[in-house]
C-alpha cells in the first residue's frame, strides 16, 4: 500500500512515521508513505492557500487553488480511472470505524488530504475528493492528527505488519466488543490478585471467563456496542450478512488473544 499525505505541516509527520508498527511497516516495504507540502503548489509570492468565505463569517477557508492541482498531481484527476482513493479528514465525514479501516486496508493507493482553517471550498470535494472521513465528533485544528489516527489503524491491518496475519482481525473491535480486564506478572500486586481462572491453565474456562468479562464491561461502558452487536446477530441468524465485511459475530475469547500478543510485541 502507498499513502500520500497533503498537508500544510509536513514536519508533523516525521517522528510518527519513523517509530513502532508504522516505522517497521515502512522498513519492510509493506507500506510506502510520502508527505507533500501543499505550499509547493502555490504560485503567488505569499504562497497563499486560504481565503475568506463568501457570505461572510469567521475564519478562512482552503481555496481551490492550490489544493485541487495538488490533489490532481498526487492522485491523478478524479474519475473511474484514478489509481488512488482520495480521503479528506473532516468532522463532516463518515465516522471512522474498524470495519471501514478493514476496507481501506485493501486499497492500493490512498491520498489523505489534511485541511486547516474553518474548512475547504466545497468545489474541492466535488472536483478532487472521493470521500470525507471523521475520527470523531469534536473539532481539532487540522486534519494531520486525524490522518495519523487513520494511518495507525490502517497499517496494523496490512498483511505482514503484525506477526500473525490473523491477530489484527480478531482484535478487540473486530468482534464489536471492548477488551475485558487483562493481567501480567506479578500474581499479586499491592494486595490485588490476578483472577484465579487465568492462572488455572484451563483454556476453555479462561475463554469463557474472558468472553463474559468482555460482554460485561461492554454492557457497562458502551451499551450502544452491545445493541449494535445484537442487531448484527439477528441479521446473521436470518442468513444474511448485511454489511458484507465479514466482521460480524466472534466469540470474544479469540479476540483477547490477538490483542494481548500485539501489546507484547509493541512494548
Ligand atoms: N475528524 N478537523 C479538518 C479543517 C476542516 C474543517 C471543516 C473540512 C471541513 C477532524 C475530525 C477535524 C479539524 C480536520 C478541521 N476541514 N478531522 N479541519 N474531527 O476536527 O477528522
Amino acid at each position: 500500500m502507498r499513502i500520500d499525505i497533503i498537508t500544510l505541516f509536513p514536519e508533523l509527520f516525521a517522528p510518527f512515521l519513523d517509530v513502532s508498527f508504522v516505522g517497521q511497516a515502512r522498513e519492510k516495504g509493506l507500506v510506502e508513505v510520502a508527505v507533500h507540502d501543499l505550499r509547493d503548489w502555490t504560485t503567488d509570492r505569499h504562497r497563499t492557500v486560504d481565503d475568506s468565505p463568501y457570505g461572510g463569517g469567521p475564519g478562512m477557508l482552503m481555496a481551490p487553488e492550490p489544493l485541487v492541482p495538488a490533489i490532481e498531481e498526487v492522485a491523478g484527476p478524479k474519475g473511474p480511472d484514478r489509481p488512488a482513493h482520495v480521503v479528506a479528514m473532516s468532522p463532516q465525514g463518515a465516522p471512522l470505524t474498524q470495519p471501514r479501516l478493514g476496507e481501506l486496508a485493501g486499497v492500493d493507493r490512498l491520498v489523505l488530504v489534511c485541511g486547516r482553517y474553518e474548512g475547504i471550498d466545497d468545489r474541492v470535494y466535488e472536483l478532487a475528493i472521493d470521500e470525507e472521513i471523521s475520527i470523531g465528533d469534536y473539532v481539532l485544528s487540522g486534519g494531520e492528527v486525524p490522518a495519523m489516527v487513520l494511518i495507525e489503524g490502517l497499517v496494523r491491518l496490512v498483511p505482514g505488519v503484525l506477526g500473525n496475519p490473523e491477530s489484527a482481525r480478531i482484535d478487540s473491535f473486530g468482534g464489536g466488543l471492548l477488551e475485558g480486564p487483562q493481567y501480567t506478572r506479578p500474581p499479586i500486586y499491592r494486595g490485588l490478585a490476578v483472577p484465579e481462572v487465568l492462572r488455572s491453565g484451563d483454556h476453555a474456562a479462561i475463554a469463557r471467563w474472558r468472553a463474559e468479562q468482555a460482554l460485561e464491561r461492554t454492557r457497562k461502558r458502551r451499551p450502544d456496542l452491545v445493541s449494535a452487536r445484537e442487531d448484527r446477530e439477528a441479521v446473521t441468524d436470518a442468513g444474511v450478512d448485511a454489511r458484507g465485511d465479514g466482521s460480524g459475530g466472534g466469540s470474544g475469547a479469540d479476540e483477547d488473544r490477538g490483542a494481548k500478543r500485539d501489546a507484547k510485541r509493541e512494548s
